[in-house]
């Protein structure tokens, strides 16, 4: 069998479950939202990560049902916490094909109005990586928040086409990618870079979430910057979604 094959039977078996990582208001350290990452989890108990299987997807055009799943999961793991709660949000991965095509805001917007959640719940992460038609992303982000959505650019200072492509889409808010946070307060080249960084977001008056946290210096160091929401191991990571339910209660 091939990947490729291997890959569609799993999503009609819908092998997939739906990890929460926890983002923090660094204002407060409560938990205000979660990135939703998928996990492939075959029969035989063997979990696949999805840097190995993403690619894989959004190559052979299986991203679309896969995204499709991922929208059902969230909203069936987290439609009751989501609607007790108006101050907790769930922040999506989109990909480049997914913005291209269209489809899944439909879906989206379908399964926001069954489950009685605010679309404002709902954050969506486009990751950098493959914007090929930058026209065309601009215009399916625009869709997206007219839909309610905020709008985040993933993985920010990782893709090559960064500061044009950034004026020309209508973003929400920039996060950045982890290789800038690990960075500071190192004698590594990077760190020049992310103070930048984080002055272009401020300047663009996006919202800034930093990612891949890991120390309370980074923390310190974000804070000051005026970084309002971080995400990585220093909190928690990727959880169940019931183990992110209780990490969630046990910190606000
Ligand atoms: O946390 P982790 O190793 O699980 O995630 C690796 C990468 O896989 C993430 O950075 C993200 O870009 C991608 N990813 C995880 N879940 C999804 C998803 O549901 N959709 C898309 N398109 N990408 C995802
Ligand atoms: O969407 P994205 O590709 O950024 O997904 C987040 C990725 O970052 C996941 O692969 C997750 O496992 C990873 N990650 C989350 N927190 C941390 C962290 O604190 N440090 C590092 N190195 N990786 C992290
Ligand atoms: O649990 P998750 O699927 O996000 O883990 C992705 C990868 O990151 C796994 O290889 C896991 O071992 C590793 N990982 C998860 N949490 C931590 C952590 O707190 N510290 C370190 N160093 N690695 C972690
Ligand atoms: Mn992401
Ligand atoms: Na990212």
């Amino acid at each position: 069998l091939s990947p490729e094959k291997e890959l569609a039977i799993a999503i009609r078996r819908r092998e997939f479950v739906v990890h929460y990582q926890p983002i923090i208001d660094l204002s407060n350290g409560r938990c205000v939202a979660a990135e939703a990452l998928l996990r492939w989890r075959r029969p035989d108990g063997r979990w696949i990560r999805p840097d190995l299987f993403i690619p894989l997807a959004e190559d052979t055009g299986l991203i679309s049902p896969l995204t499709d799943l991922l929208i059902e999961r969230v909203i069936e793991d987290q439609a009751e916490l989501l609607r007790a709660d108006r101050g907790l949000h769930i922040s999506i991965n989109i990909s480049a094909r997914d913005l291209e095509s269209g489809r899944f805001l439909p879906v989206l917007s379908d399964a926001v109005a069954r489950s009685g959640i605010e679309p404002s719940q709902i954050w969506i992460e486009a990751t950098e990586q493959g914007f090929i038609r930058a026209e065309i992303a601009a215009s399916a982000i625009k869709a997206a928040r007219a839909a309610g959505h905020m709008v985040a650019i993933d993985d920010f200072g990782t893709g090559y086409s960064s500061l044009s492509l950034l004026q020309g889409l209508p973003l929400d808010a920039l996060k950045i990618d982890k290789s800038f946070v690990e960075a500071i307060a190192t004698d590594a080249a990077t760190s020049v870079v992310t103070p930048h960084i984080i002055d272009m977001a401020h300047g663009l008056k996006l919202r800034i979430i930093a990612e891949g946290v890991e120390t309370r210096e980074q923390e310190a160091y974000l804070r000051a910057a005026g970084v309002p929401l971080a995400q990585g191991w220093l909190y928690s990571r990727a959880l169940p979604a019931a183990e992110f339910a209780a990490f969630r209660q046990g910190r606000n």
